[in-house]
């Protein structure tokens, strides 16, 4: 027989479940769980500095794993301000398990002191959700909810435990089975075959990698196909590393800030085949002016996924990497030289980047001379904004999992604790994160945490003194009327950085910028350096919200252009 308190329970299950990290704040309803968690000599505890950081250090984790990422918060205003990161990893489909502490049951829905509704908070936004309601349910609870978190479309999963539960004591005589992912069904094969042969007839196809490939660690089978057939691959933001981005398939993001030559091969395309992505407003612009000419194929984890925004004439419901694994013997080689050779003469038209564009005091040059930089295993993260677009554009991504970003929430001040929890996660790895300033000040408190975990994060602030996604927007489509966008004040984040105990520089102008950032990047743990960027510089091309994706502005590079 096993005699433990709630508390204990919880943690002896974490550590039965293999996680070997959690990030957190405590709090008086979740005391018991932190005075359990102190005697776990399996599990490191990450004290971060906000909740909603304690939500993204645990996504950092299962963004570049794979593995669920566990984050605890006290009641009220630690499970309010963990609602951000839920809400993210939903949106992302990312695997988390989050413990909030609750009032004791005896005073639920009295207004006791921070007591929130957490359960009905995060019904929208999680997978799942638990109000822990006796002790003996957690048995149960726990491993459901990591099975719930990783199995078919992953997601967020929020138990929410009063707290005379963790206190409460409970006999038992045997552990039950650790949660994990379950297989999931093929897709029929009638489908498939109909898909394959849809695939063989297509003169003009483009596949599409979301993030449901690189969630189902189907790259390898995404590669195959494609060189099998010819099959040029466009990448959603959360796909992108999917294919390298050196691949001669590859065609990169499409959608809102794609190159133009990928958005007008995807206008002329007469097959497009989605695996593991779902048709997101940024990627398909006015959808019904989306791929004009082609047919669907929709392979998809998610049934309700299928035809929910484009009619799919094939749709594969199943794990997308068996789905491609699949496909494989069934379609027929084929070079598609004609197909291949028109979207060469795009690309050679309408190059991503111009020379001008390229040095490294400019966006493109930076980001490109910081990977020249960094190895092939690091891990690059970015926040949100016009830096995060640059990055999805040019950087030359070569793997899965090693873009770290938030894409359906686009929450700002996602990448510091994110960068820090996959820097923890691989700390051998180098991490960098490209943020903005604005960005950065949504969650610059985390600058203490890492430099207390001393993690190997190298922080790069293109720093245009604005909210410079949305005063581009302003720019376009609001009569350049620069309001509440241009910050007032200038912020010396090196003399900030610094304050937190982090190593910092500034990039003053005339310094050899090349010089100065393989200095940040051989810094022994985490490090800053503030870079200006001008203002004017915007994120081409640019297809206005709602708009058709044929309607892109700017960003057109070719050489005798005069748009
Ligand atoms: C939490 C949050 N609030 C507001 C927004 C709306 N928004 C999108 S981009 C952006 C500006 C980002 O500025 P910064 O981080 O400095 O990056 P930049 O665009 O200048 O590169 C804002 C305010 C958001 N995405 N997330």
């Amino acid at each position: 027989m096993y005699t433990l308190n709630g508390a204990q329970l919880i943690i002896k299950m974490l550590e039965r479940q293999g996680v070997a990290m959690i990030a957190g704040i405590p709090g008086g309803a979740n005391l018991p769980l932190y005075n359990a968690l102190f005697e776990s000599p399996a599990i490191k505890h990450v004290l971060c500095r906000h909740e909603q950081g304690a939500g993204f250090l645990a996504q950092g984790i299962a963004r570049s794993t794979g593995k669920a990422g566990v984050c605890f918060a006290t009641s009220g205003p630690g499970a309010t301000n963990i609602l951000t990161a839920i809400a993210d990893a939903y949106l992302d489909s990312i695997p988390l398990v989050c413990i909030t502490g609750q009032v004791p049951a005896s005073l639920i829905g009295t207004d006791a002191f921070q007591e929130v509704d957490t359960y009905g908070m995060s019904i929208p936004i999680t997978k799942h959700n638990y109000l822990v309601r006796s002790v003996h349910e957690l048995l149960h609870i726990i491993p459901k909810a990591f099975e719930l978190a990783l199995s078919g479309r992953p997601g967020p999963v929020l138990i929410d435990v009063p707290k005379n539960i963790q206190t409460e004591m409970i006999s038992f005589a045997e552990w039950p089975e650790p949660g994990c992912r379950l297989a999931q069904e093929s897709a029929d094969s009638l489908q498939l075959a109909a898909a394959a042969e849809m695939i063989n007839r297509a003169k003009r196809p483009i596949l599409c990698l979301g993030g449901g490939v690189i969630h189902a660690g189907a790259a390898e089978e995404a590669r195959a196909l494609i060189e099998k057939c010819s099959l040029p691959a466009s990448m959603t933001l959360m796909g992108l590393g999917a294919l390298p981005s050196n691949h001669s398939m590859a065609l990169g993001m499409l959608g809102m800030h794609a190159a133009r030559s990928t958005n007008m091969a995807l206008q002329q395309c007469d097959l497009f085949i989605a695996a593991g992505a779902r048709f997101d407003d940024r990627a398909t612009g006015k959808i019904v002016e989306f791929c004009p000419e082609a047919s669907v194929i929709h392979m998809d984890i998610d049934p309700s996924e299928l035809s929910k925004l484009k009619t799919a004439h094939i749709g594969l419901v199943g794990d997308v990497k068996e789905s491609l694994h699949a496909l494989l013997p069934l379609v027929k080689p084929n070079e598609r030289k004609i197909w291949r050779n028109q979207i060469e003469v795009l690309q050679e038209m309408y190059p991503m980047t111009s020379p001008k564009a390229v040095i490294p005091d400019k966006p493109y040059g930076l980001i490109l001379k910081v990977s020249e930089l960094l190895k092939e295993n690091c891990f690059v993260a970015t926040d949100v904004g016009k830096h995060q677009m640059w990055t999805a554009q040019v950087y030359p991504f070569c793997r899965p999992r090693q873009f770290l970003t938030s894409g359906g929430l686009g929450t700002m001040g996602f990448g510091l604790p994110t960068a820090i929890g996959a820097s923890l996660a691989f700390p051998e790895r180098q991490v960098v994160l490209f943020t903005g300033d604005g960005s950065l000040q949504m969650n610059i408190q985390e600058l203490a945490t890492a430099v207390e975990q001393q993690v190997n994060v190298k922080i790069i602030v293109m720093n245009n003194n604005s909210l410079g996604l949305v005063r581009q927007q302003q720019n376009l489509f609001y009569e350049k009327q620069y309001f509440a966008s241009d910050f007032q004040i200038d912020i010396d984040f090196a003399a900030i950085a610094k304050g937190f105990g982090m190593k910092a520089f500034n990039a003053r102008a005339g310094c050899d910028l090349p010089e100065l950032l393989a200095v940040v990047l051989a810094e022994p743990g985490p490090c800053l350096i503030n870079v200006p960027i001008g203002r004017e510089e915007e994120v081409y091309p640019m297809v206005p919200p709602g708009a058709s994706n044929s309607i892109m502005l700017g960003g057109c590079n070719a050489e005798k252009c005069k748009c």
